[in-house]
């Protein structure tokens, strides 16, 4: 197999609103992200991954683009762009951009025409509709609740929108929407930056005659992807995609591709197939979720055994043909450490790295989310006017106040658990007032779990998880094995410990966590081995058979 430096490196996520703020607005900015360069640089990583910084409204924070050859003036300018490129290039960090061409913004002046009329030269850009007996065109939702249709007055019309009803859907099986994608992604890729994030990239191609999902009324807001996502042209779409424009450059892609299994993801990212690198899968994200019909909000803990199960699946699926992302946090998902592990003052610190040193050390791109290398944490506004996400603000609306299907408090207790903002309070710098993040008002409150968790502290302690992520990123530059080793699971009915193996020629690697709170007593063969020694822990000793609460452990021996 060829290799590839996308597979060697360590990928950084920064969402730029949330990360340093420069100029005392209360908004993150390119110029924060510049002052902070050689943090991550330090770290370890090697590309950062941009979410949007594009011209938007900011219905949906950036993920609605009105021009994407401008940047958000929240963020800065274009010469603001211009030196984070450059100053990032001289330290040998890559930049990512986040590619969102699924939809445009409803302000976006390709929308802006096809709205006018339905002569215009832009109308077939977007899908248009009439109602069907008086209701929307079919019954898709939208991901951010209610129908996925917007009746539009003007001409008496409805368009798609599977996002909110300022993102409507792009039209992909219109030829000149494919080569006005392509013109922009070459304005990128010719200003030099390293590669795409690609937003929803599985929902490009809707199915002809954008049928009646079957399952609709039974599937929760969150499910409704499954009958749009991987349609039928989308391989066409993205093949083409790497032909004109992608195959000219060496870049990293990753498509973000909700609904997606093994197979697909097989089709997506095969060595041979010419699509993407990468895709950013759900099927761990999703084992917490509601089984009663309220998808993503619930305060469900997730089963070490189902879990073992996916991960593995996708490890063993994808080795030799194709190639996996790691991660367990992004901007839509709630903070790891209070998700799978466990954020009391206790265990914070120890369950933090193990969850780490279980992703790192699996066959993949690893990727990490700003403040995971400090194990921030879930925060718990009482208020939900505290919450700033469309997303959570539209649950509430609809489950609450509309269906009245639970109680506010209950709900709180979900968005607790897993709103989207609980990965986009502003980043804990320090323990100064805002944590360092602004010296205006933030445009979401600091979780204030800051005075005790931020980066000030994780760099003064030497046994923090900053330390630790940073040794994990070292260990991964020296040993192939970690990057390039096959997986086995090992005791896949073990409900209490996480245990594998890696390989690759005469390399192995042993890694096994414990993920509950008290010790645990486990045999296994690697104790006995005279040859193998331990690569990196998160106690100062090891007792072998004991695994204290959330020990974890890698071993590495030659044979
Ligand atoms: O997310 C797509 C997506 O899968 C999410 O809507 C997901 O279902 C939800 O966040 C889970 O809570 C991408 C972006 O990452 C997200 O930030 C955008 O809001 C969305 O696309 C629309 O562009
Ligand atoms: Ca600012």
């Amino acid at each position: 197999m060829q290799r590839h430096w996308w597979q060697e490196a360590v990928v950084y996520q920064v969402y730029p609103r949330s990360f340093q703020d420069s100029n005392g607005d209360g908004i993150g900015d390119l110029q924060g992200i510049i002052q902070h360069l050689d943090y991550i640089k330090n770290l370890g990583a090697t590309v950062i991954w941009l979410n949007p910084i594009y011209a938007s409204p900011n219905d949906d924070n950036g993920y609605d683009i009105s021009d994407y050859r401008k940047i958000m003036t929240d963020f800065g300018t274009m010469e603001d762009f211009d030196q984070l490129l450059t100053l990032a290039h001289e330290k040998g960090l890559k930049i990512m951009m986040d590619l969102v061409v699924n939809h445009t913004s409803d302000e976006h002046h390709w929308f802006m025409e096809s709205r006018k009329s339905k002569k215009n030269k832009y109308r077939d850009y977007y899908f248009w509709r009439d109602s069907k007996n008086g209701n929307p065109p079919n019954n898709w939702k939208s991901n951010f609740s209610g129908s996925a249709w917007q009746f539009d007055e003007t001409t008496g019309q409805y368009y798609l929108h599977l996002f909110s009803k300022k993102q409507p859907d792009l039209n992909w099986d219109n030829s000149l929407v494919r080569q006005e994608v392509f013109d922009l992604m070459k304005f990128w890729l010719d200003k030099g930056v390293d590669g795409f994030r690609m937003d929803v990239i599985n929902l490009i191609s809707k199915k002809q005659g954008l049928p009646d999902d079957p399952n609709a009324s039974k599937t929760a807001v969150e499910d409704a992807m499954s009958w749009v996502a991987n349609g039928p042209k989308v391989h066409d779409y993205l093949q083409e995609m790497n032909q004109k424009v992608l195959s000219k450059y060496n870049v990293i892609t990753v498509g973000e591709t909700p609904s997606a299994s093994t197979q697909d993801a097989i089709k997506y990212t095969g060595f041979d197939r010419h699509e993407l690198e990468m895709v950013f899968q759900f099927e761990h994200m999703g084992l917490d979720w509601s089984q009663s019909g309220l998808g993503k909000w619930s305060t469900n803990k997730v089963s070490l055994i189902e879990l073992k199960g996916v991960m593995s699946r996708w490890q063993t699926a994808l080795n030799g043909k194709a190639w996996n992302s790691l991660y367990w946090n992004n901007h839509d998902q709630p903070r790891i450490v209070s998700r799978f592990g466990n954020d009391s003052s206790k265990y914070r610190v120890l369950s933090a790295k193990m969850l780490g040193l279980l992703l790192h050390f699996m066959q993949g791109t690893p990727y990490i989310y700003q403040g995971e290398e400090i194990g921030m944490t879930n925060v718990h506004f009482d208020n939900i006017a505290d919450y700033k996400d469309l997303e959570t603000l539209n649950a509430y609306h609809e489950i609450v106040e509309d269906k009245k299907q639970i109680s506010a408090q209950q709900m709180m207790a979900y968005i607790h658990h897993s709103s989207r903002d609980n990965a986009r309070t502003p980043m804990q710098w320090d323990a100064t007032k805002n944590a360092g993040f602004t010296d205006g008002n933030p445009w979401i409150k600091v979780n204030p779990a800051y005075k005790q968790i931020n980066v000030s502290e994780a760099l003064n302690d030497p046994n923090s998880i900053y330390y630790f992520y940073k040794k994990m990123n070292e260990l991964r530059s020296q040993y192939d094995v970690i990057v390039y080793g096959n997986y086995s699971l090992l005791d896949p009915k073990d409900n209490e410990a996480f245990a594998y193996e890696r390989q690759l020629d005469q390399q192995h690697l042993f890694i096994v966590t414990n993920f509950t709170s008290h010790v645990i007593k486990r045999n296994y063969k690697v104790y006995n081995d005279q040859k193998s020694r331990l690569l990196l822990s998160n106690y100062d000793d090891d007792l072998k058979r004991d695994l204290r609460p959330y020990e974890a452990k890698v071993y590495y021996y030659e044979e």
